[in-house]
């Protein structure tokens, strides 16, 4: 299966986004499109899943929370892809925890904007954080695909939060360009590139899946999120991987191999799983 190139990995720190062509195989594809297509019907029909989807400025539903709490046959396999494994073992470090999951979709005909934005406060350290962001559909500027201002990830708090704001008044921003992909395309989003989009007005759908990481000597040092979050979180990934190892796709030819960070669970095969694993979990509950 196909891996980052050192070329992409330069690209994305000089620009703090890339695109990284054909990593997903029609046999994936298929099973991602099925089923989350099925996840936005049981929205639309205000099913279980409704109540964890936000809504965008225009009052319309776009953003599914923790994916993998909706049952559903392909998130966690995606997860596990390798792929994913081995660019979070080069980019972040062998001790990273895949820590959040979401489906963003914009419905055809009026599907939500998401205004500029940068998805959180700076690392500390300009530590690589990014999202890995998975699409099984052609987005484009027509079906409203996220944009990106390259290089915006450098910038100082004062600039970006300037560029955020003249953005939503007037979303095409000087430099700004389209991040249009194909299915089975992977961007990499640095959290702190500003990024957008407008309200798609086209008949397609447009989907993707987003998943966030960080490695754990970060939260160690920052102490951004709970111990119990990277605890659950380092054994759902474990889980993931098994689940991936025990149903393959046609075409999967190899595993990614994970060893839990010192001072992480192993998942010993009968410890439970929590598919939520909130953001926001302490040992109180
Ligand atoms: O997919 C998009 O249009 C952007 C979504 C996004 O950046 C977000 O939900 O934070």
């Amino acid at each position: 299966m196909r891996k980052i190139t050192g070329d992409e990995i330069r690209f994305f720190d000089e620009n703090g986004y890339v695109i990284c062509k054909r990593v997903l195989h029609d046999d994936e594809l298929e099973c991602y499109h099925r089923e989350s297509v099925r996840l936005i019907e049981e929205i639309k029909s205000e099913g279980p899943a409704d109540k964890w989807c936000a809504r965008g400025p225009e009052g319309i539903p776009y953003y599914l929370t923790y994916l993998h709490r909706h049952p559903n046959d392909f998130s966690l396999r995606l997860l596990a892809h390798p792929f994913i494994g081995d660019l979070l073992c080069r980019m972040v470090g062998p001790d990273f925890v895949p820590l959040y999951e979401a489906l963003v979709f914009k419905l055809p005909g009026n599907g939500s904007s998401v205004p500029w934005h940068r998805d959180g406060l700076p690392a500390p350290n300009k530590e690589r954080v990014f999202n890995i962001d998975i699409y099984p559909d052609h987005s484009t500027v027509d079906n409203s695909c996220v944009w990106v201002v390259p290089g915006s990830h450098q910038w100082e708090n004062e600039k970006a939060s300037e560029m955020i704001r003249k953005g939503r008044e007037e979303f095409h921003l000087p430099g700004a360009i389209p991040a249009e992909v194909e299915p089975g395309d992977v961007l990499l989003h640095h959290t702190m590139v500003l990024h957008g989009s407008t309200v798609n007005k086209s008949e397609s759908l447009r989907r993707v899946v987003y998943f966030d990481n960080r490695a754990f000597n970060w939260n160690e040092k920052y102490g951004w999120h709970h111990p119990i979050v990277f605890e659950k979180r380092c054994r759902l990934y474990q889980y993931a991987l098994h689940h991936r190892k025990q149903n393959p796709y046609p075409s999967d030819d190899e595993v990614f191999e994970y060893t839990p960070p010192n001072g992480m669970p192993t998942w010993n095969g009968s410890d439970p799983i929590d598919l939520h694993c909130p953001r926001d979990e302490t040992p109180a509950g």
